[in-house]
């Protein structure tokens, strides 16, 4: 018996190592926020894959956990008063990682709202609006006729990669010097939008020195290199 056997979770996905954080998620830009977040911080975790094609994320075990069908969530066996703690919302994630290492965002007031407005810049604008720009230029939304809904979310991402192109003049991260949570989250995704997505040209990416700048520095992480390819 383990401490986590009371989560239905563990039953279509059994817990090898129990004494690890356990993670649910595939290799989107969500998903790898976290299992970026887990190989740059160290903490132990075991990875199980949550298959879109069978349809795993409507399961009761995974909603269980997750309750908005979505990756990525995590189960840690050692939470808050030593008792199991699951998880879900990415940005929710890396806040409580990082508050469980101690690592990858700022300890002062000032630069922890910081990092956390960038956080949130991501998960309310940067995330969603490129989502849509996949959609409508990659995924079914590339074959309807009228590219007005298409164009505005090209607009939307273009706005946003501005802002992002603005705060990183000058900066190695979005936070300066010292890399954070909102890096990992930020930045699956500009990969995400130029790469799987190809909507460089739709967006202008040229334009966008800065942005391009941090994120080849990103990508050559060697965390994030392993990050992106789990669960494998
Ligand atoms: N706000 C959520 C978004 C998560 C999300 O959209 N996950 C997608 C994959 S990137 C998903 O699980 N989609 C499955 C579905 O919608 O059925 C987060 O950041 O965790």
């Amino acid at each position: 018996m383990s401490a986590l056997d009371s989560f239905a979770v563990t039953r279509k996905w059994p817990a090898r190592h129990p004494d690890r954080i356990q993670l649910y998620s595939l290799p989107t830009p969500n998903g790898v926020k976290v299992s970026i977040m887990l190989e740059e911080t160290g903490l132990p975790y075991e990875a199980h894959r949550v298959s879109f094609d069978a349809q795993d994320q409507f399961s009761p075990e995974f909603l269980s956990l997750s309750p908005n069908n979505k990756i990525p969530a995590i189960l840690d066996p050692d939470g808050p008063d030593g008792k199991p703690f699951g998880l879900f919302e990415s940005g929710a994630i890396l806040l409580y990682l990082a508050g469980k290492r101690g690592q990858l965002l700022p300890a002062g007031t000032a630069g922890r709202y910081e990092t956390l407005q960038w956080l949130m810049f991501q998960m309310g604008g940067i995330g969603p609006m490129f989502g849509q720009v996949g959609f409508f230029h990659k995924f079914a939304g590339k074959d309807y006729e009228d590219k007005r809904p298409r164009d505005r979310y090209a607009a939307e991402a273009r706005r946003l990669l501005g802002v992002l192109e603005q705060r990183l003049e000058g900066r190695d991260w979005v936070m300066g010097k010292e890399y954070t949570i909102a890096d990992i989250a930020i930045f699956p995704w500009v990969r995400n939008l130029v790469g799987y997505y190809g909507a460089g040209e739709l967006v202008a990416f040229d334009r966008f020195r800065n942005v391009a700048r941090v994120l080849a520095a990103f990508v050559a992480r060697p965390a994030v290199q392993r990050g992106l390819g789990i669960p494998g």
